[in-house]
């Protein structure tokens, strides 16, 4: 037993003391922000050595914390439990603290509760980082001072000042939610919110996709104004009676919701009949890219940012590293890093997104943990649009197994004979493509770096080129 077991079992915790369970970004941050208002804590987390310890222990010396399984007796006595996203709230200890009446919530609780100025709160499986960013540039564009925070990577409660207050000349923030931040979660009451749309995720963590779906339902908790993307159904709110409600989606809109104006081989997007911008003019890629574009023009239109410096923010933005980035083509052969491409859904998105329009080939490179995914939608999707598909990580057997010799499929134990495997098989006009349909940590320490082990290997087959 360590020496902060004794003395938390010992003694009895400080009236208000409030127990942060996870020592990652969110609890960082939570703890920051608790220092910072003179709130007592102590820390949990559920790993026997959790990586950043010393860390902790250099910014709050007097820092108590807890590691191993979570101890029952101390929850009980918390006055608050801020429990990180990496932790189920359905853990049986945290789920009897709440029978006994305990406050068990998230970061982003703690700062609905602290700040005033407008939300907008973005969920979906997938484009949450892609529509966030853009929805933040949309606003720098009008000369708005916002915040993006959340699931994105910055946890929302370090976007505060150093005492643990808003900015009081910020105008917005944008916040990208995980159906892990939104499951403990009670009122958001954003200005607007949107679930971009819905493919199974994060299955280990739900009990099915209903579960999954009414956690990202409740980013409309108290919300003025929706937005939902009409082509899936799963993404409309599931109360009626929630605020203004608008849509978005790849077909011609009705008046007053997003879409796209076919004319003359050319799209637009589009308001009703009015069209806004040409396709054409988009620095992002993929017809998945196009609905993220019309989901941000309906939110920012929603929270009042001017047209104008919405579409000038559209023509500049490139797009997120990691999120089918073009790597450019050696001998005719294109190169796509999509290593953010960690469920099925971003996978099959990103595959139908670059080949559909261009009816080119694509050599899929995939696998990694499957976090309980179902393969087969993607298996569908290779059937249509794969040459070949080149396999790695944990799951490599079972999407072998599913793909039942249709597709040639190749095994590779590292990302550069991945590469160089994919390579062979390629032909002039076909994409290369890094879209795991997977997790990445059964391999790499993150997707980041997944990609940029990717994007080393096609730089050294250019210089071998030269
Ligand atoms: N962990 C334990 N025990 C604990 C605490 C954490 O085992 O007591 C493990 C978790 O299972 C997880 C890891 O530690 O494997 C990190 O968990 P965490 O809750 O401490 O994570 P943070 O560092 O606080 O980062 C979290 C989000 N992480 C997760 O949801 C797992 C980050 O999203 C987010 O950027 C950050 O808060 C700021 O809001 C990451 C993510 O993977 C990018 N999100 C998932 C996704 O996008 O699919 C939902
Ligand atoms: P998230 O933050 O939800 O993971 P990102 O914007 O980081 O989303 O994109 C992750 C991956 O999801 C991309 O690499 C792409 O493969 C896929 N993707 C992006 N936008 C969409 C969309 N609107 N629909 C389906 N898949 C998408």
């Amino acid at each position: 037993m360590s020496a902060d077991t004794e003395y938390l079992m010992a003694t009895k915790l400080a009236e208000n003391t409030h127990i942060i369970v996870g020592m990652g970004a969110t609890g960082l941050s939570c703890a920051r922000f608790f220092q910072a208002r003179k709130i007592p804590f102590v820390v949990m987390d559920t790993r026997q050595s959790p990586p950043n310890v010393a860390h902790w222990q250099s910014i709050f010396p007097d820092l108590h914390c807890l590691c191993g399984a979570l101890d029952e007796s101390v929850l009980l006595q918390a006055a608050d439990i801020i429990v990180s996203p990496g932790v189920s709230i359905d853990e049986p200890v945290i789920r009897r603290a709440m029978a006994a009446g305990v406050r068990v919530r998230g970061d982003v609780d703690v700062f609905r509760e602290v700040i005033s100025k407008p939300i907008v709160a973005i969920t979906g499986s997938n484009g949450k980082s892609t529509v966030t960013t853009l929805l933040g540039e949309m606003a720098r564009a009008a000369g708005w001072q916002v915040e993006v925070a959340g699931n994105i990577g910055v946890p929302v409660l370090d976007v505060l000042d150093e005492n643990g207050q808003e900015n009081s000349g910020l105008d917005l923030y944008v916040l990208e939610l995980s159906s892990f931040q939104l499951e403990r979660l009670h009122e958001l009451k954003a200005e607007a919110a949107v679930i971009l749309n819905i493919s199974a995720d994060h299955m280990d963590r739900y009990s099915d996709l209903k579960s999954y779906c009414l956690a990202k339902q409740r980013i409309f908790s108290g919300v003025k104004k929706i937005v939902f993307n009409r082509e899936d159904e799963l993404t409309r709110p599931e109360d009626n009676s929630v605020g203004e409600v608008v849509s978005f989606g790849l077909d011609l809109a009705d008046e007053s919701q997003f879409g796209l104006v076919r004319r003359e081989g050319n799209s637009y997007l589009a308001k009703g009949s009015v069209e806004l911008l040409d396709v054409g003019q988009l620095r992002l890629c993929g017809s998945h890219n196009i609905a993220n574009a019309l989901a941000a023009l309906a939110l920012g239109e929603c929270v009042g940012i001017p047209q104008r410096a919405m579409l000038s923010a559209l023509k500049t933005f490139t797009g997120l590293t990691h999120r089918c980035q073009s790597l450019g083509s050696i001998h005719g052969i294109e190169y796509v890093n999509d290593s953010k491409g960690t469920n099925v859904g971003a996978t099959v998105a990103a595959i139908e997104g670059l080949c559909v329009q261009s009816h080119r080939k694509v050599v899929l490179i995939a696998g990694g943990e499957s976090k309980g995914a179902d393969f087969s939608p993607l298996v569908e999707s290779l059937g249509k649009h794969a040459r070949a598909v080149v396999l790695l990580g944990k799951a490599a057997a079972e999407i072998a197994g599913l793909l039942n010799g249709k597709i040639k499929t190749l095994f590779a134990d590292s990302m550069d004979a991945a590469v160089n495997t994919a390579v062979q098989l390629a032909q002039t006009g076909d994409y290369v493509l890094l879209s795991p349909a997977c997790a990445s940590f059964d391999m790499f320490s993150s997707y980041e770096e997944r990609g940029r082990i990717f994007m080393d290997a096609v730089s050294r087959l250019r210089e071998e080129d030269r």
